[in-house]
């Protein structure tokens, strides 16, 4: 294995960016008392509000949370934590967090112990597992954080049901990149010379230091072209915001690539010593002129041909960013897009280029030593993820979360593991969801009384919050190229508060309730150990002192001799598509929904900075922010909202085919006419979290259960909603 040395040690003290955090029940007597008696305990940390997971100095006095600042080095903070980090911390005092072991009794729930649970949740599954095999048993998590635990137990019982929440976030780019390129690749926006953002927003789904990058690029003379229905954040420092009629990105993709092509502006040099399936992609796709696409995306025509000639002229140093959330589980032409911003980004030849493209630097980490379960023999996938006749297409390793509930109802399941996730609230049509209760053992296990704990469990079981645990050290990579790996570590900055366990307790006791000994003979020291085994020169006191490690470089730019895929070519053609009945090469597919009434609009979403998902919304304090800014309001343009009477704060009526809610409406003339535009944040129904609860309502809301066939996607903007004023 390689051997990484350290490169840079930055003191916390240069962190910038903070904002102190006070506990939430602590009186002024109490708050002043600790203040001026006890000492200053500084740890490092990694926030929990989204995947950045940025480094986090902890302070704490007498065990209380003090103030949280960011790490300079880290990749995605840059030294600045967002208001999620900071409000988010002080979360370890909510009110709305489960204290101990619950067990469901009728529509309430009673405390347990943690012996009473592991042995009654030890004693059910075994039995369900000698009924029904370990295969009727599925663990879905946000994921991969609790996979290295959960796969103990899944292997023990013999079960391939892991599954991530992929299929509700980004799940057509991951299913890409692999088949295509073999490699993820993220982008160098600091160092390239053109930018388009085509459904990816750095100001509102945030990673702190990626707004840093782009304002150092636009400084250099770098251009922005931000393409959206809406009018998001980065429109603002963009040199053109381009709304685009929502769910026809596809088109403008295939209206670029042929400029390119057509008018020879694409890096032959590359194309030919790289791709294989050119000629098919372009044989399939001769038609799709930008004059097409501009009457498909309502784009104009010279607009389509600007952004390609300008693509081109500033090639390779151009990027068409790979893009998160926005486009790639949204609509049922999602996978396709997907191929197209790989070939777009392939046809200006940036790969592997500062200023381009290339992958993550990251450090391989060991493993620690320990008893591995006996080999068992493991049945087919449940949802179907990877096997032939269902969604063979779709990767195993994510696997499809949203049709839980279904698996429940077939009978294919009997037993649901749900560990820091919340598909009550963050999959669709939450009343369907609610079935998952219905199997025989339904074990949640989150921080919070969230909406997926209160109306499925069977038993909840408390884990301790993110600031109480010590967890092994992870790569930084991902989404921003950086040609130095980094690791971060989180740390035990605060003793826990409550009667609540780490994951890997939780685990252990339930492996060895069913009679399983010895699987979990290591601590979580042992495992950091083990984890730095592979890093020359590095103790886990080293790490835990700094926090954060950056580490010299072994990347060097230039396209391998040979990628990672089935052909080892760059495949504007996949082959596994095409082996499994789909096209192999991207042709335009027309979303599955359209609006067509005059008080029909498409209903689309997209993060607000202030929130995440469903984690922040009974934060008082974040909440304290939408309240000033009305930020569940629901955006309407304004010629379609006079059309219908509507004004400004109005209160109109959302129907879909799924529900009929009420919102709040922002007349404006910054969104598409087609759509309306809400955060996503927001319609929380969990009555145990007073702060979200029944605050605006949620794009899951309205979303019928679907599985976009190549991907697994939940297609989560083909969604019509028919909006009537008032209440009715
Ligand atoms: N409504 C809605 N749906 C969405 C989205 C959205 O923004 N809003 N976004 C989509 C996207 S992009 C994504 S990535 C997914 C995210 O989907 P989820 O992972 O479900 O979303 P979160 O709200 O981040 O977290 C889920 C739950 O994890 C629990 N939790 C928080 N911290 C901890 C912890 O430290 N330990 C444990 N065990 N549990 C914890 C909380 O109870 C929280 O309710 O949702 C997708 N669907
Ligand atoms: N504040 C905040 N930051 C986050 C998160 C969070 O929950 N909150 N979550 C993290 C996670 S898990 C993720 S996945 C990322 C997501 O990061 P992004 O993918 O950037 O987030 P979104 O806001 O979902 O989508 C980006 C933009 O797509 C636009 N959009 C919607 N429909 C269409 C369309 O049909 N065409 C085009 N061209 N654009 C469209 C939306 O208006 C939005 O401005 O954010 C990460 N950071
Ligand atoms: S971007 Fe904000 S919420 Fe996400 S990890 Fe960093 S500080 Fe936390
Ligand atoms: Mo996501």
């Amino acid at each position: 294995m390689k051997k990484f040395n350290r490169r840079t040690f930055i003191k916390a003290a240069a962190a910038s960016g903070v904002v102190g955090s006070v506990p939430m029940y602590l009186s002024l007597a109490d708050h002043k008392k600790v203040a001026s008696e006890e000492p200053l305990k500084k740890v490092w940390s990694q926030c929990n509000g989204c995947a950045s997971m940025c480094s986090k100095a902890v302070y704490s006095k007498n065990n209380r949370l003090w103030k949280v600042e960011g790490h300079p080095l880290h990749l995605k903070s840059g030294g600045r934590l967002c208001a999620r980090g900071h409000g988010m911390a002080a979360d370890v005092y909510n009110t709305s967090r489960v204290t101990q072991p619950m067990k469901r009794v009728g529509d309430t729930f009673e405390p347990i112990s943690w012996e009473q649970a592991f042995s009654e949740i030890g004693e059910k599954l075994g039995k369900i597992v000698e009924e029904h095999k370990g295969d009727s048993v599925l663990w879905v998590e946000h994921g991969p954080r609790g996979k290295f635990y959960a796969d103990i137990l899944l292997d023990l019982i013999g079960s391939p049901n892991y599954c991530t929440h992929y299929s509700t976030c980004f799940t057509s780019k991951t299913n890409v990149w692999p088949k295509m390129v073999g490699d993820s690749l993220a982008a160098d926006h600091e160092n390239a010379n053109y930018l388009l953002f085509v459904g990816r927003n750095f100001g509102g789904g945030i990673i702190p230091n990626g707004m840093n990058k782009i304002h150092k690029a636009i400084e250099r003379g770098a251009k922005l072209v931000v393409v959206d229905p809406k009018y998001n954040e980065m429109a603002k420092i963009a040199h053109d915001w381009v709304p685009i009629r929502p769910g026809t990105d596809l088109a403008f993709y295939l209206g670029l690539a042929h400029t390119l092509i057509s008018e020879n502006l694409y890096d032959r040099n590359f194309v030919n010593r790289n791709v294989l399936g050119f000629s098919e992609f372009w044989e399939a796709n001769k038609t799709a002129s930008a004059d097409w696409a501009s009457e498909v995306t309502g784009i104009p025509a010279d607009k389509i041909r600007e952004i390609a000639r300008d693509m081109a002229a500033s090639a390779p140093k151009a990027i068409l960013e790979p893009g998160w959330h926005g486009l790639n589980c949204h609509y049922v032409n999602s996978t396709q897009t997907a191929q197209m911003n790989v070939i777009l980004n392939a046809l200006v030849g940036n790969f592997y280029k500062i200023g381009g493209l290339y992958p993550g630097q990251d450090i391989p980490f060991g493993s620690v030593d320990r008893k591995m379960p006996p080999f068992k023999r493991k049945g087919e996938r449940a949802d179907g993820a990877g096997v032939k006749g269902k969604f063979p297409t779709v990767e195993p390793g994510r696997g499809i979360a949203q049709i839980t509930p279904q698996l429940v109802e077939e009978g294919l399941i009997k037993a649901v593991f749900i560990y820091h996730y919340n598909p009550l609230r963050t999959a669709p049509n939450p009343e369907y969801q609610k079935k998952i209760k219905d199997a025989e053992l339904v074990v949640v296990i989150p921080t919070d009384w969230n909406e997926t704990a209160v109306h499925t469990a069977h038993y909840i079981l408390p884990e301790d919050y993110y600031l109480e645990r010590t967890e092994t050290p992870r790569n930084n990579s991902g989404h921003l190229a950086h040609i130095y790996p980094q690791i971060s570590i989180r740390a035990k900055a605060l003793d826990p508060i409550h009667d609540t366990k780490p994951l890997r307790e939780i685990v252990a006791g339930i492996c060895e309730a069913m009679g399983y000994e010895g699987y979990f003979n290591f601590t979580i020291e042992d495992e950091v150990k083990a984890a730095l085994s592979t890093v020359e020169g590095l103790t886990p006191e080293r790490l835990y002192e700094e926090g954060t490690i950056e580490f010299t470089t072994h990347f060097m730019e230039g396209v391998p001799l040979e990628f990672k895929t089935s052909t080892k070519k760059i495949n504007f053609k996949v082959p596994e598509y095409e082996a499994n009945g789909f096209s192999g090469v991207p042709t335009w597919v027309p979303p599955a929904t359209w609006p067509k009434e005059e008080n029909e609009f498409r209903l689309i979403h997209g993060k607000q900075p202030w929130h995440s998902h469903s984690i922040t919304a009974n934060n008082p304090y974040l909440m304290a922010i939408t309240k000033a800014y009305n930020g569940e309001w629901m955006w309407m343009n304004k010629v379609r909202a006079d059309k219908l009477g509507i004004k400004n704060g109005d209160t109109v009526t959302v129907q879909s085919s799924v529900s009929t809610k009420q919102a709040k409406v922002k007349v404006t003339e910054l969104v598409h006419p087609d759509c309306v535009w809400i955060s996503n944040s927001y319609g929380n129904f969990s009555e145990r979290q007073k702060d979200g609860y029944g605050v605006g309502v949620n794009f899951n809301d309205f979303l019928e259960l679907q599985v976009e066939p190549m991907a697994g996607g939940t297609n989560s903007q083909e969604i019509i909603v028919k909006i009537t004023k008032g209440v009715s």
